[in-house]
């Protein structure tokens, strides 16, 4: 106790030192992992954090809090130090644990596994594009809610961000965007340490970065030293001061800061110091600290539960005088926060459907999405709509809809632009954010220029929904180029991905319901370009949409075979049961429109729809077959396209891949033949 008295605060320099031997130490243990974007960034993470980040340890989820997202993942334990030492529930020993299974501490930052990650990153240029969302996100939530005298969101976005980072083209398309949008509370240090992976990045990374951002419209401070804390604080404090800008702080730094023989090289970057070289560390910083161990005054240097508490008690002072004066307002806001749909939700959705079902119009599912929006959206303000430059193609825009702009951000619209990955990127960071429902739209095809961040979003389990219209060779003349075929099926491969593909407006709307109901994930929603007829549904096949399959069309007694179909072939397959009906077959249409809620079901259900012993199935989708045959089972038949599609008509296109109702009316006889044939000659049942 009185040796902890005597002892002087401890420097900026020996708090960042800590950082740097629990980054090089937890490295080492693991023998994995990086340990020079950590040492390198050391510094400026100490003048952040201590100085300007406003959050509070105890309680990571407060909402006005500021996100800090460290965009170059591959420094993880820098953010799990900057955790630990500041207070927040990760223990020495989840450090000591780095990159071990079941840790806190995995090899890149993951969303959910430990308190105060914001975001998955490790993508690289990823995190800085979700960040852009969260700092819309803000402007959004505060353009909306905020009234004079009472300020409810107001907080800033800082991200951490290297060379990769700012050469991965999303950064171009997120930090233009952010610069057209004046996001002034986002704020990125570029980590300039002139050095990735493959060394010097002289041989492939030359761009004037500061004039690039400055040509964004970004207030940029260049030319800081790193390592001077006094000229980091500085600049922060001009950052900050700039509202109307984002603001890009390039930051040259070492590194492997305080390593002899390997800062400022690329041997730091990825891989442990050696025990050799750690022990030079130790004696290069001046840090005499066996592994692990923190003195108690640098904890107390770096606890930020107090300077927290008080933050988050003043803001819950405003909440509650803005509550008294705004309690609308106030309860929305709330209820937004908490990720919670209206009252009237099912309400409202049941409406939606009955009124559907009631209007039997035969349109294009991309036209009934907007119509569910229509009727949905005035009852979900969070919803957070836009498109990718295709507006007027993928009708994303409802007559509720008002853009977003610099100098007015209550709206609920994004002209994102022609930039698909970081419009999905700048989606889950919303999302990510809370209060935001985010969708956004693009042609199908295009959902491969933004793979990634879709991935990402299945990965945290953030409930973006992404709004895919033109989904099949039915779009037509635009031909391969623009033509789905494998997209369906690869999107269904994604764990955690939700996948809808309606066959007609009644379907949309239950698939819109499923999406925006989600929490634990995103949701794709395959929508039509051409106009698509209108199903009929007893009250019970209403209720069944949700289920992802069900029985759309049944015959008397147990069916001979079965037909299951999703979006426009569903029509296919009721035209070819309505004929194999004349001619005595008994044929059962079951519609598919999500193979995954689906498969969730309980075992009878799948068993009613799908019953083990009619082993005669034709499955049909305009995609590629391959994810159809666990329905269809091997002695069941695929209509789908296992090519590429052209340049035609639609109509045409149809009949050039045989996907014609002709052509399932004969695949289902095909398959009775034989089994006919199989058992005259006594084959089996
Ligand atoms: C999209 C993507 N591509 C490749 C990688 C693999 N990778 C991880 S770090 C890195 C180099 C990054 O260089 P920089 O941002 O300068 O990091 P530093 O070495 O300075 O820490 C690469 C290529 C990745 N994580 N993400
Ligand atoms: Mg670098």
């Amino acid at each position: 106790m009185s040796d902890n008295l005597q002892e002087a605060a401890p420097s900026r320099r020996v708090k960042a030192n800590a950082v740097r031997a629990l980054s090089m130490d937890a490295v080492q243990r693991a023998n994995s992992g990086h340990p020079g974007m950590p040492m390198g960034m050391a510094d400026i993470a100490e003048v952040l954090w201590a100085d300007y980040l406003r959050h509070n340890p105890a309680n990571p989820k407060w909402p006005d809090r500021d996100r800090f997202v460290l965009s170059n993942g591959h420094g993880s334990m820098l953010l799990y130090a900057l955790l630990h030492l500041s207070g927040y529930d990760l223990s020495l020993e989840e450090i000591k644990r780095f990159r071990q299974l079941h840790s806190k501490t995995p090899g890149h930052p993951e969303f959910g596994e430990t308190p105060g990650v914001e975001t998955t990153t490790g993508p690289l240029g990823q995190g800085l594009a979700n960040a852009v969302g969260m700092a819309i996100g803000e402007k959004v939530l505060a353009a909306h809610f905020n009234r004079d005298g009472h300020v409810v969101v107001d907080h800033r976005t800082f991200v951490f961000a290297g060379d990769g980072c700012l050469m991965e083209g999303i950064s171009h398309e997120a930090c233009s965007l952010a610069g057209t949008l004046g996001l002034g509370k986002l704020i990125v240090f570029y980590d300039d340490n002139g050095i990735s992976i493959d060394g010097d990045v002289q041989g492939w990374f030359t761009d004037d970065t500061a004039k690039r951002f400055a040509a964004y419209g970004w207030q940029v401070i260049s030319d800081v030293d790193g390592h001077d804390s006094g000229a980091v604080a500085a600049a922060i404090a001009a950052a900050c001061d700039d509202e109307a800008r984002p603001s890009l702080i390039c930051c040259r730094t070492v590194i492997g800061w305080g390593s002899p023989n390997k800062q400022g090289k690329e041997s730091c970057h990825g891989a442990a110091l050696g025990e050799d070289e750690v022990a030079l560390v130790r004696e290069t910083i001046g840090w005499p600290h066996p592994p692990f161990e923190i003195p108690d005054s640098v904890y107390a240097a770096w606890d930020a539960r107090g300077s927290g508490a008080r933050l988050e008690a003043e803001w819950d002072r405003r909440l509650a005088s803005y509550r008294a004066a705004y309690p609308q307002l106030a309860r929305d806001l709330s209820r937004r926060l908490d990720g919670e749909l209206p009252s009237d939700w099912l309400a409202t959705v049941a409406g939606c459907v009955s009124a559907t079902a009631a209007r039997a119009g035969s349109v294009a599912t991309r036209r009934a999405s907007q119509l569910a929006l229509e009727q949905l959206g005035p009852a979900v303000p969070e919803l957070v709509g836009g498109s990718a430059d295709l507006t007027g193609s993928n009708l994303t825009m409802w007559s509720g809809s008002k853009a977003i702009s610099r100098s007015d951000a209550d709206g609920n619209y994004i002209f994102y632009g022609v930039r698909e990955f970081a419009m999905s990127a700048i989606m889950n960071g919303m999302a990510l954010h809370g209060g935001l429902c985010p969708y956004g739209g693009t042609f199908l095809i295009f959902s491969d220029y933004a793979r990634n961040a879709v991935r990402m979003a299945a990965l945290m389990g953030v409930p973006t929904i992404f709004v895919y219209t033109h989904d099949s060779i039915g779009l037509g003349e635009d031909g391969p180029t623009h033509q789905a075929v494998e997209q369906t099926a690869t999107l269904r491969l994604i764990p955690n991905m939700s996948v809808w593909r309606p066959c007609d407006a009644v379907e949309t709307v239950v698939a819109w319901q499923a999406a925006i109901e989600r929490r634990a994930g995103p949701t794709s929603l395959l929508l039509s370009r051409q106009s698509l007829p209108h199903q009929e549904r007893a009250e019970a096949q209403l209720q069944a949409i949700r289920r992802g399959g069900y029985v759309l069309r049944d015959c008397n007694g147990e069916p001979d075979a079965i037909i299951i179909a999703t979006g426009s072939e569903v029509a296919l397959a009721t035209e070819a049961a309505a004929t194999l009906a004349e001619r005595g077959r008994r044929v059962r249409v079951v519609s598919m429109p999500c193979t995954d809620v689906f498969d969730a079901q309980d075992d009878a259900y799948r068993e009613a729809v799908l019953p083990a012993a009619v082993i005669s199935r034709v499955a049909v989708e305009a995609a590629v077959s391959a994810c159809w045959y666990r329905y269809v089972g091997a002695a069941g038949k695929v209509i789908g396209i296992d090519s590429f599609g052209m340049s035609a008509p639609a109509a045409k296109l149809f009949e050039h891949y045989g996907l014609t109702a002709a052509r399932v009316a004969a695949a289902v006889e095909e398959l009775l033949t034989a089994r006919q044939g199989a058992a005259a000659a006594g084959g089996g049942p």
